[in-house]
C-alpha cells in the first residue's frame, strides 16, 4: 500500500465529516424549531403503543417540555411526542407521566393539538382535542373544534380521530387527523404534503378551552411526504450513498490489507520450509 491511498483515504474521511455535519445542523427560524415527519404504517387509534405490530416504530420521536408560560419558559413537563405520516393521514402520540394522574384531580384532564394554516404563523384556527369525562373509567371523547379568536366551536363536519388511555402514572394519547383533505373548508386547517404547519399542544385538567389550558408548547412539522408515496429528502439520500461509498472504499482496502497479509504469510512459510 502506497503513501497516497492513505492520503486519499485520510481525504474521504473528512469529506464525509464535512458533508454529514452539513447535513446535521438543525433548522429553525427562531422558535418553533421545525421537525420532519416519519413515514410508516398507520397505527391503530386506541390509546395504546402496540409494541407486538412495532406501531409508531417509524416515528420522528421528540421529547418537548410544555410550560405554563411560553416566555418564560421554566417548570416544564416532558412530553415524548412522536410524529408519523402514514397512508393519507398525520399521526401524532403524546406520551407523559404525572405522579397523581390517577387521582380524582386528573377525571377530566385533556390534551388537544391545535393547528396554524401554514401562512397564519401562530393563529391556531382548527383544535382536535381528547377531553377525559371520567379518568378512572376511561371515559372520553374526541372533539373536532374550529377557533376564531379565542372562541372554541364544535365542527359541523368532525374529522380525524383520538384516543388516549392511563396505565399507572403513565398516560398515551394518539390522535390522527387527514393530509389533504380538501372537504376541510372553514372548519379545519387543510393539511398539505410539502407545507410546514405550526401545532400548539395544550394540556388541561378542566373540559374549557382556552381557560382550561394550563401547559403547552408549540412545534413546527414539515409534511415532507406526498400520501402514500415516501420520497427520501435529497439530504439523507446523499448522505446514504456518501455513507456507502466511504464503507465500501474502507472495506475494500482493509479486504485488500487480509489478502497481502496472507499471501506474505505464505511466503514467510515458503521461505523457512
Ligand atoms: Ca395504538
Ligand atoms: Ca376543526
Amino acid at each position: 500500500m502506497k503513501k497516497h491511498t492513505t492520503s486519499i483515504i485520510i481525504f474521504i474521511f473528512i469529506a464525509q465529516i464535512l458533508v454529514s455535519s452539513a447535513f446535521l445542523v438543525e433548522k429553525s427560524y427562531g422558535t418553533p424549531i421545525e421537525f420532519d415527519v416519519g413515514f410508516g404504517t398507520a397505527p391503530v387509534i386506541d390509546g395504546v403503543v402496540n409494541g407486538a405490530t412495532s406501531e409508531w416504530a417509524s416515528a420522528e420521536k421528540l421529547e418537548i417540555e410544555l410550560f405554563p408560560d411560553l416566555l418564560n419558559q421554566s417548570n416544564g413537563l416532558l412530553i415524548d411526542l412522536w410524529v408519523l405520516q402514514a397512508e393519507s393521514n398525520l399521526y401524532i402520540l403524546a406520551r407523559f407521566d404525572l405522579d397523581d394522574h390517577s387521582s380524582s384531580e386528573y377525571d377530566k384532564e385533556f390534551l388537544g393539538i391545535l393547528i396554524a394554516d401554514w401562512d397564519a404563523d401562530l393563529d391556531f384556527t382548527d383544535a382536535k382535542i381528547v377531553q377525559f369525562s371520567n379518568m378512572s373509567t376511561n371515559s372520553y371523547s374526541y372533539l373536532d373544534y374550529n377557533v376564531n379568536d379565542t372562541a372554541y366551536y364544535e365542527d359541523l363536519n368532525p374529522d380525524g380521530d383520538g384516543a388516549a388511555k392511563l396505565e399507572g402514572n403513565q398516560i398515551v394519547y394518539e390522535f390522527s387527523m387527514p393530509v389533504e383533505n380538501i372537504e376541510g373548508g372553514v372548519e379545519d386547517v387543510e393539511l398539505d404534503h410539502g407545507d410546514t404547519f405550526n401545532f400548539k399542544i395544550i394540556f388541561g385538567k378542566t373540559a374549557t378551552y382556552p381557560s382550561g389550558i394550563i401547559i403547552s408548547n408549540i412545534i413546527s412539522i414539515h409534511l415532507q411526504f406526498s400520501p402514500g408515496a415516501p420520497v427520501l429528502p435529497i439530504g439523507a439520500l446523499l448522505m446514504s450513498i456518501s455513507t456507502i461509498i466511504v464503507f465500501s472504499t474502507i472495506g475494500a482496502f482493509f479486504a485488500y490489507y487480509i489478502y497481502r497479509i496472507t499471501q506474505l504469510k505464505k511466503e514467510i512459510e515458503r521461505i523457512r520450509g
